[in-house]
């Protein structure tokens, strides 16, 4: 999740049927809704199908729906995580199911076994080490799990059994140049050597964008709580950003 709404301000200015096109901004805040390409909206819902949208003169229609996924679909990425070249759909639930599906007839590619995970909470895709194709990072039963996109198989598990996670940001958030896995449970790991760097005592918030606000170089994670109220973190000075008044 990333916050994208700070330029927003000029939906106001765009025709209505611009807007239509472009979906809702609210939309886009969803992890379960994603645009594929400029015409095709894709929904996953609680009841753990999948449903393409695609435009037509007025609004959209439903095309596509999907077989049964194995649990309420909690995110959705357009990536390549198999390194072949082709989009995938990359769909996560809630019960712990992985599935890649191609972006033309929505066949599935890949799924992970039934029983790998009991629960994932939060999931993203990065490149965040030497081969090309991107990791699968997730947060499972606890721990905090990196996955390989291609083959497919747990790179690396985290010690730490208790990992509460619903978002996972990587950025690099110290101004060293190396990517780190920013946790909104409040951890934060080196993305490359997967060392824990800092575990903040309190949350991020439920949701976490990340934005350089004082022009010095280094982000900043801003932090949603209750689902409106914003505070920023400087994760390098490990605190909360001091407030100017
Ligand atoms: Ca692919
Ligand atoms: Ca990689
Ligand atoms: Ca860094
Ligand atoms: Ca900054």
């Amino acid at each position: 999740m990333r916050l994208t709404c700070l330029a927003l301000g000029l939906c106001a200015l765009l025709p209505l049927h611009l807007l239509a096109a472009d979906s809702p901004h609210a939309l886009d805040e969803f992890d379960a809704m994603i645009k594929l390409g400029e015409d095709r909206l894709i929904m996953g819902d609680t009841h753990g199908i999948l449903h393409v949208y695609e435009i037509r003169d007025e609004g959209y229609d439903e095309v596509w729906t999907s077989e049964y996924m194995e649990g309420a679909i909690s995110g959705l990425f357009i990536g390549d995580p198999d390194g072949d070249g082709q989009q995938d759909i990359v769909v996560y639930t809630e019960t712990g199911r992985l599935h890649y599906l191609e972006t033309k007839k929505y066949t599935t590619i890949w799924s992970n076994p039934p029983n790998e995970y009991d629960r994932i909470t939060a999931l993203t895709l990065a490149n965040i080490d030497d081969d090309e194709q991107d990791e699968l990072i997730f947060c499972a039963d606890g721990r905090l799990i990196i996955y390989d996109g291609r083959d497919q198989f747990e790179e690396w598990r985290s010690d730490q059994t208790n990992i509460a996670a619903t978002d996972i940001i990587v950025a690099d958030v110290d101004g060293d140049d190396e990517a780190e896995l920013v946790l909104n449970s409040g951890h934060v790991f080196d993305a490359r050597f997967h060392d824990l760097e800092w575990q903040s005592p309190e949350s991020f918030g439920e949701r976490m964008g990340v934005i350089d606000l004082d022009d010095d170089g280094i982000a900043e994670i801003v932090g949603e709580f209750r689902g409106r109220f914003i505070r920023v973190f400087e994760i390098d000075l490990r605190r909360e950003k001091s407030v100017k008044r």
